[in-house]
């Protein structure tokens, strides 16, 4: 089995649940980066904007100021994929600017009206990630009637209008938005039927390391630095259902899992 590639999350944000004010700098922000490469990450994400639960809006400005000067440096430093995680077209327009080859979108490219445009200007890969509602407000009450079916029928729509718009389609990646929109037992249902995605065609981006979903099954685990144990296993599952991506922050853990898992395969 060809297990997934290594996504590390750099997060430039001073409010992100799980990486707290520790990367705010530029400098802190790079150094991670690069300990995630020695980690074994094959590729970075880069974002300047928390879209955890309840989190406000950041503005473009601010947006850029803090991720262009982090991917310029990682870019210099390192030949590998570094996407960029926005839902603002000039924030991704700035981004690839500077070295992204990857937009992560958390809206699919609904943010703005030119977004699916921009996308197709910019030649990148596109990730196209599934959320119900908008980060402020979206885990009031989310409802399915299938979650599984409604997920992939919405990022196949997803997928048609960047395409109607000109991206080419093996710069599309589709990701179920792991924890935007869902309870728990959806994000677990999404996951335990990971394949119903990736059987669509479309290479698979899987992302629910240290997500509040872990909690719901070890109660303890309220601190997200407490949830390694649950974000390999999600991931091993990921890969077992054919995701090409995982999104983690704990590169190192995962890149190990991930390599006992593709050994006892090849048994
Ligand atoms: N999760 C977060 C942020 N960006 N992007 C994609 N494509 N998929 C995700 O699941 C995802 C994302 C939130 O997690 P973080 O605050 O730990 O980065």
């Amino acid at each position: 089995m060809v297990g997934p590639r290594v996504m590390g999350i750099v997060n430039v944000t001073p409010d992100s649940f799980s990486d707290g004010g520790r990367l705010s700098s530029v400098e802190a922000a790079v150094a991670h980066g690069l300990r995630l490469v020695d980690q074994g990450a094959d590729l970075l994400d880069v974002g300047g904007e928390s879209t955890r639960p309840g989190a406000e809006p950041v503005s473009e400005a601010e947006e850029i100021a803090r991720v262009v000067p982090v991917i310029a440096r990682l870019r210099a430093a390192w030949n590998g994929q570094i996407s960029i995680d926005t839902m603002k077209p000039p924030v991704a327009r700035a981004a690839v600017a500077a070295g992204a080859t990857m937009w992560n979108d958390v809206t699919a490219l609904t943010f703005s009206p030119d977004a699916p445009a921009v996308a197709a200007q910019l030649g990148c890969d596109v990730v196209l990630m599934h959320m119900k509602g908008e980060p402020r407000t979206m885990q009031a009450d989310p409802l399915y009637d299938d979650v599984v079916a409604e997920v992939r029928d919405w990022l196949l729509d997803r997928a048609e209008a960047a395409m109607t718009a000109g991206v080419a389609r093996e710069r599309i990646r589709l990701d179920p938005g792991i924890g935007f929109g869902k309870t728990a037992a959806h994000n677990l249902a999404l996951t335990a039927r990971l394949d119903a995605l990736t059987a669509t065609g479309f290479p698979v981006l899987y992302g629910a390391s240290r997500k509040r979903t872990i909690q719901s099954v070890d109660p303890t685990a309220t601190d997200p630095g407490d949830r390694l144990g649950g974000s390999l296993a999600l991931a091993l599952e990921a890969a077992r259902r054919g995701a090409e991506i995982v999104r983690v922050h704990d590169v190192r853990e995962t890149v190990q899992a991930l390599a006992v898992q593709a050994a006892l395969a090849r048994r």
